[in-house]
């Protein structure tokens, strides 16, 4: 069962829970938003819409990631308060739940632009303190191509979630950074035990804020797509835009704050430094 995976393991894979033909209009709200973000030529903020356009020595100006497009598609966000999802994470975390990551991933084939350094993910819940219980945040990963070893699936330290936060060393950003192994070793873990968390197109994995992992790049000739939602119990957090209360689905209205802290005060389109 995948509730023991998830416990044990850190992680865990629901396979098939999105059928081809949502995988299909998934992958084409992906392109749009790939070329929504390319036509601006570089990273583009609007609230918390934010396109973050990276730079290839070769390729030039790749798309990395997309925040909160289900603003306004709602194809995309259609996902984000999906029945199966609450029937999977509601054992996890109950049924009043607060979303924190609304993201699309993006490997750009051939790209050196496309990998994330080892990491957990709590560095990058803040402000900290608005996380009052790390344990109860579930992130979710849909597979819109198939993650393989070739396409940069992510790798996984499975039992890693039990260590607690643990110093793994990142120059700047994790999306700036290669899938280094030696920061595994530094940190004395064991690069050895690492796992491909390989999906197929509609598989769903789960994993918490503590599971180490990274991933590299896509060598195949396709992208590989990727669609983030993470929750939180809504009572253990001051941060989010409600996904679901008492089990019922919450639609979008005013932008929340979730992580861009000049939300009220910028909340105007612009073109950030960096
Ligand atoms: O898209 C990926 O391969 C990496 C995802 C990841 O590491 C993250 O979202 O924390």
């Amino acid at each position: 069962m995948w509730q023991q995976d998830f416990e044990r393991d850190g992680y865990a894979v629901i396979r098939n829970v999105f059928s081809p033909a949502e995988v299909v209009a998934l992958a084409a709200a992906f392109d749009r938003e790939k070329a929504a973000a390319l036509a601006h030529g570089r990273s583009f903020r609007h609230g918390n819409l934010y396109y973050r356009v990276g730079n290839d020595p070769v390729l030039g100006p790749v798309v990395r990631l997309a925040q909160w497009p289900s603003y306004h598609d709602a194809v995309l966000g259609a996902v984000r308060t999906d029945p199966r999802m609450l029937q999977i994470i509601e054992p996890l975390i109950g049924p009043d739940l607060k979303q924190i990551i609304n993201q699309l991933h993006w490997k750009t084939p051939g790209s050196s632009a496309a990998e994330f350094a080892y990491h957990q993910d709590i560095r990058f819940r803040r402000p900290r303190e608005a996380y009052r219980d790390p344990l109860a945040y579930v992130q979710t990963g849909l597979a819109l191509d198939p993650h393989t070893r070739a396409s940069g699936a992510m790798r996984v330290l499975p039992g890693s979630h039990r260590l607690g936060e643990v110093a793994l060393n990142v120059a700047g950003r994790v999306g700036d950074n290669a899938a280094a192994e030696a920061a595994l070793t530094a940190a004395g873990l064991d690069p050895g035990k690492l796992v491909d968390l390989e999906l197929e197109p509609g598989d769903l994995a789960l994993w918490g804020l503590y599971l180490i992992h990274g991933s590299g790049r896509n060598t195949t000739a396709r992208d590989r797509r990727f669609y983030l939602n993470g929750y939180v119990a809504a009572d253990t957090c001051d941060r989010g835009e409600w996904a679901f209360r008492g089990g019922r689905p919450c639609t979008l209205g005013t932008p929340q704050k979730v992580s861009f802290e000049e939300i009220f005060t910028r909340p105007e389109p612009h073109y950030p430094e960096g």
